[in-house]
C-alpha cells in the first residue's frame, strides 16, 4: 500500500535545469549569485548567467556533444556552480568526483564514466593527470590555470557562438554521481535534467522563503548530490545568494555565518555535533539563522535539541534544528522538515528524531523485507520511495538496477524506517551493506577488493560498526591472513590508507580463521555484526 506525501502535488517545469534553476536570479541580475566565504569575492545572478552561456559555447566549440560526460575534481569555489551550469547547458553531464580521492579512485570513476574532459584545480593536477593517464580523458582543464592547460578564464572569455541543446529533461542526464547504492562498488548513478529540476521543485512547499534574502552556506561539497541539488541549485533557484567554503573549519564556518548573515545551513551530523559542544560556538552572533537542516546520516535526538537550545540562547523561538533525508539516487531528498508555517494541516510539529514528512509528489512504502509484505501502521519497515526524483538507473549495469528499482518504479532504500500518525518519518536501522562515516559513503565491498589485493591477505570482510563515544560508524575490516604471512593489524589498516580516500580508512581489525558465507558465496555480514 503506497503511502501519499501529506503534501498536494507540485507542477515539475519541463525545463533543463539550467533554465530552470537560472532562472531564479534573473529578476535580480544585480545581487549577488555566489560568494566566496574566504575573500568576500561574488559573481552576481546576471555574472552568473553571462558566464554559463560562455563556458557552454567553449565546451561546444571542443566538439563535445550531448550526452558526453565531463568530470570535475574541485573543492566547493564560486566557480563550480558556473562549471556545472556550463556543462549542463551545453547539454553533457557532469560527473563529479570526490577531491579526496586517491589517483586510483579517480582513475576509476574516470574510466568507469567514460569522460572526455577533466576539469580541476592546480593543487589537485598532479593527482588528476596520474589518474587521467589510465583514462579516456582527452582534455584537462585547470580552472586556476597551468602550463600547457586551458583554464576558466579561457572558457569564460570564448567568442565562440552560443549553443542552444535541444534538450529532453525528461530522458537526458545531466549528472553522473557515484554512489555504491544497497550492495558492492560505486556506480554511476544516472540523474536526469528532470529529476533535478523535480527535487528542487518538490521542496520548495516546505519552506517559508524570505524571497531575494535567503543566504545559504555552502560547506557540504557540490561534489556529493547533497551539495549539488540542496545547497547549490536550490538556493541559487531561490535567487538567493550561495556562499561557498572549500572545506570544514569551525572558526571559518561560524565566522561566515556570523559576517554574511546566513539564513540557511544544511548540514550533516558532525557539524551539529559541533554546534551544540564546541566553547568556540558562543564567540559568534548566528542569529541570522533560520534553520539547521542535517543529512546524509543519523542524527542523534538529544543532540539536535542541544544544538537547537544552544543557538536559540533560551529564547522560545529562533533557529530550527532538523533533519532531511535522501539519497544520491534520490536526487537526493525524499523527507524534510518542513519550516513551521509549511506543515501540512493537522501536523502541529515534527519530533526532533525524525526525519520529516515525505515531500509533494512522492509516495513511500514500509515493506518487511523477509515477506515483501507492507509492515502494520506504526511499524518498521524497508522505506521504499516512489517519485520523480528517483533515478533513471546505474550507469551500465542493469543487474545492480534491478536490484535497487522495480517494475512498478519503486526505489529499495535499504533504510529501515517508521512513520507517525502525521506523516512524520524516522530512520531507525540500516539493512544495506553502506557504512557511513561523517555522512560519507564507504563501501564494504571496495574496501574488500582493495584488502583481497594484498598478497598476505587471503580473504577479507568489511563492516560498519558503532563508536561508542562519537556516535560514528567506523569501518572494521576482519582479515584472514594467507597461510604463513605475519601482517599485524596496523599494517593492513596502512596497507588500505595509502590506496583510498581518508574517509574509507579501516579504523578496527580483527583477524579471523575465515570469512563466514553463504552457500552462493555472499558474506554473512549480519553474522559479523554480531560478533562485533
Ligand atoms: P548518500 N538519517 C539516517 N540516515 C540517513 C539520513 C538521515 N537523516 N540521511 C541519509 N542517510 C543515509 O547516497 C541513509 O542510509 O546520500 C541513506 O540511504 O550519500 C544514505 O545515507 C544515502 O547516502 C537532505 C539532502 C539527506 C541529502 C541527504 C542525503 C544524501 C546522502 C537530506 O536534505
Amino acid at each position: 500500500m503506497a503511502l501519499a506525501s501529506r503534501y498536494p502535488d507540485v507542477e515539475i517545469p519541463d525545463l533543463s535545469v539550467p533554465e530552470f534553476v537560472l532562472a531564479g536570479g534573473a529578476s535580480r541580475p544585480d545581487s549577488p549569485a555566489l560568494v566566496d566565504g574566504l575573500t568576500g569575492d561574488s559573481i552576481s545572478h546576471g555574472q552568473l548567467a553571462t558566464y554559463v552561456d560562455r563556458v557552454a559555447a567553449a565546451l561546444a566549440a571542443r566538439g563535445l556533444r550531448k550526452g558526453d560526460v565531463v568530470a570535475v575534481l574541485c573543492p566547493n569555489t564560486m566557480w563550480y556552480p558556473v562549471v556545472f551550469h556550463g556543462i549542463a547547458r551545453a547539454g553533457c553531464v557532469m560527473s563529479p568526483i570526490n577531491s579526496l580521492y586517491t589517483a586510483h579512485e579517480v582513475a576509476f570513476q574516470l574510466k568507469d564514466s567514460g569522460a572526455k574532459v577533466l576539469i580541476t584545480v592546480s593543487p589537485f593536477l598532479d593527482r588528476a593527470l596520474e589518474a587521467v593517464e589510465q583514462s579516456p580523458v582527452d582534455e584537462v582543464v585547470v580552472m586556476d590555470g597551468a602550463e600547457g592547460h586551458a583554464s576558466l578564464l579561457d572558457l569564460i572569455s570564448s567568442d565562440a557562438p552560443s549553443v542552444e541543446v535541444d534538450i529532453d529533461p525528461a530522458t537526458d542526464l545531466v549528472t553522473l554521481p557515484y554512489s555504491s547504492g544497497t550492495t558492492g562498488l560505486p556506480k554511476g548513478v544516472m540523474l536526469t535534467h528532470r529529476n533535478l529540476v523535480a527535487n528542487v521543485s518538490q521542496s520548495r512547499p516546505l519552506v517559508e522563503l524570505h524571497e531575494g534574502d535567503e543566504r545559504i552556506i555552502a560547506v557540504l561539497p557540490f561534489f556529493h548530490i547533497y551539495g549539488l541539488t540542496v545547497l547549490m541549485n536550490q538556493g541559487l533557484q531561490w535567487g538567493g545568494t550561495v556562499v561557498t567554503l572549500p572545506r570544514f573549519d569551525l572558526e571559518q564556518f561560524l565566522r561566515t555565518i556570523q559576517d554574511q548573515e546566513i539564513t540557511r545551513a544544511f548540514v550533516a551530523p558532525p557539524i551539529v555535533l559541533a554546534l551544540a559542544k564546541h566553547p568556540m560556538v558562543d564567540q559568534f552572533d548566528l542569529s541570522s539563522l533560520r534553520s539547521i537542516t542535517s543529512g546524509a546520516a543519523p542524527l542523534d535526538e538529544a543532540l539536535a535539541q542541544a544544538a537547537q537550545d544552544r543557538l536559540r540562547k533560551g529564547a522560545a523561538d529562533g533557529v530550527v534544528v532538523a533533519q532531511g533525508y535522501g539519497m544520491t539516487e534520490l536526487s537526493p531528498v525524499s523527507h524534510t522538515t518542513p519550516d513551521a508555517t509549511r506543515l501540512p494541516e493537522g501536523a502541529t510539529s515534527v519530533p526532533k528524531g525524525s526525519v520529516g514528512l515525505a515531500l509533494p509528489n512522492t509516495e513511500c512504502r514500509l515493506v518487511d523485507p523477509s515477506t515483501g509484505e507492507d509492515a502494520a501502521p506504526g511499524e518498521r519497515g524497508e522505506l521504499w520511495v516512489r517519485g520523480p526524483q528517483v533515478m533513471k538507473g546505474y550507469l551500465n549495469n542493469e543487474k545492480a538496477t534491478r536490484e535497487t528499482l522495480d517494475d512498478e518504479g519503486w526505489l529499495h532504500t535499504g533504510d529501515v524506517a517508521i512513520v507517525d500518525e502525521n506523516g512524520c518519518y524516522t530512520v531507525v536501522d540500516r539493512v544495506k551493506e553502506l557504512i557511513k562515516y561523517k555522512g560519507y559513503q564507504v563501501a564494504p565491498a571496495e574496501l574488500e577488493a582493495v584488502l583481497v589485493n594484498n598478497p598476505a591477505i587471503a580473504d577479507a570482510a568489511v563492516i560498519g560498526v558503532k563508536d561508542a563515544d562519537s556516535g560514528e560508524e567506523l569501518p572494521k575490516a576482519f582479515v584472514v591472513r594467507a597461510p604463513g604471512a605475519e601482517i599485524s593489524e596496523q599494517e593492513v589498516m596502512d596497507y588500505a590508507a595509502e590506496r583510498l580516500a581518508p574517509h574509507k580508512k579501516i579504523r578496527a581489525v580483527e583477524f579471523i580463521e575465515q570469512v563466514p558465507k553463504s552457500a552462493a558465496g555472499k558474506i554473512l555480514r549480519k553474522d559479523l555484526k554480531a560478533r562485533a
